[in-house]
């Protein structure tokens, strides 16, 4: 395959679209591609130094006339000159607004002939598709791009429900670096956060919004804890986090819910975990689920959006309605108070994250889409 020089935007906080879009930079970087990242801050999972990989910081003018400042036309302005000055051969958005918007802006302003990709990944379309004043322009962006993937058959069926493109959309499921997340030994990090052997734990991450459902993943956890002893480890930040606190403080348990906050190397955590919670309202994907099942940590989610795609019920995790709680505190001991279901749901867990979400075969498909596209153009 020939190399190509490849642009990438995305939301470089953290989120799991800016986790793919990194990770895919890295792994197509390591394959000899050329990739230029045009974001607002360097992404944060790019914590290593590539030759092949390069920064284009997008500089928005806080200049007084303006009300908002103006990151779409200085994102698009940006896009516009590394398209012309690097020669791209595509340009690979992830979240369809605004940055598949500005990448057609971006190649109009470039007079060049570069390839477009956008990535859908979830709440683009399942809660900004059901706002009226942007349903026109994310489906303007779907249509005038090249190739459109989305992470999941789910939000691929959620997307031509919502938006009506007549575009052809792939899906492409999400992938870890399984060279991160694996079963690794953390020696005594179990005893450090002072839970002992016999106790359980359980862990959540996420951004801590209100689709996340914590208070549901609260409530499992005490119905869970009135059986066994047991640990909920609680990682991120985010909007519901004091009003999560203040509900765990009203529980007889408060000292078994350990609110982490942000952290960096969550296999860590998977290490020391046995089951990891995603009980969301809404989840196109859930890529920390297969982040804890590449760790060998299986998974119980809600049975929504792309969740029932990650999660094989009764396998490798199990489902449960969206609020029902009863049901997710009794699979949980189900498979917590049976170390041999557990192990079986551990070795399914991983075979899953290495075979239907097999990371290479993944960046293959992604490098035959780029291919398309240069014929395409
Ligand atoms: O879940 C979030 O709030 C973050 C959001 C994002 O845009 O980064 O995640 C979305 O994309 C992830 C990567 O494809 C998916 O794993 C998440 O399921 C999806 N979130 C939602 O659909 C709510």
């Amino acid at each position: 395959m020939r190399k190509m020089k490849i642009g990438i935007t995305c939301y470089p906080t953290v989120g799991g679209s800016g986790v793919i879009a990194t990770e895919l930079g890295k792994m197509l970087a390591e394959r000899g591609h050329e990739i230029h990242f045009i974001t607002s801050s360097v992404p944060f999972r790019l914590n290593k130094i590539y030759p092949n990989v390069f920064f284009h910081e997008v500089e928005v003018s806080n200049y007084s006339v303006f009300q908002f400042p103006p990151y779409d036309i200085a994102l698009s302005s940006k896009m516009a000159d590394v398209i012309k000055e690097e020669k791209l051969d595509v340009i690979h958005v992830h979240y369809a607004i605004p940055h598949a918007i500005c990448a057609v802006l971006a190649r109009e302003m470039s007079g060049e002939n570069v390839g477009i990709v956008t990535t859908l990944h979830g709440t683009d379309i399942t809660v900004l598709g059901q706002d009226s004043t942007l349903k026109q322009a994310i489906r303007y962006g779907i249509e005038k791009s090249d190739i459109v993937t989305a992470v999941s058959d789910s939000l691929k069926e959620q997307t031509y429900e919502l938006i009506q493109p007549t575009k052809q959309i792939e899906t492409i499921y999400n992938f870890v670096d399984d060279k991160v997340f694996r079963p690794i030994d953390v020696g005594n990090l179990k005893e450090q956060f002072g839970i002992s052997d016999h106790e359980r734990v359980i862990i959540h991450a996420s951004n801590f919004r209100k689709i996340k459902n914590l208070p549901d993943i609260v409530k499992s956890f005490i119905k869970i804890r009135e059986q066994i002893p047991a640990k909920l480890l609680l990682v991120g930040d985010g909007p519901e986090k004091q009003r999560v606190m203040e509900i765990a403080k009203e529980t007889p348990y408060k000292k078994d819910i350990i609110f982490l906050g942000k952290q960096e190397n969550v296999e860590e955590l998977f290490a020391i975990s046995d089951l990891m919670f995603l009980l969301s309202d809404k989840e196109s994907f859930g890529l920390v689920l297969l982040e804890a099942m590449a760790c060998g940590v299986p998974g119980i989610g809600t049975a929504t959006g792309g969740i029932p795609e990650v999660i094989e019920h009764g396998i490798n995790g199990y489902l449960v309605q969206i609020g029902d709680t009863d049901a997710a505190a009794e699979y949980a001991l189900d498979l917590l108070t049976n170390e041999e279901k557990l192990q079986q749901f551990r070795m399914a867990a991983m075979a899953a994250s290495k075979d239907k979400f097999n990371s290479q075969q993944i960046i293959d498909h992604y490098e035959a889409l780029y291919e398309r596209v240069a014929v395409l153009r």
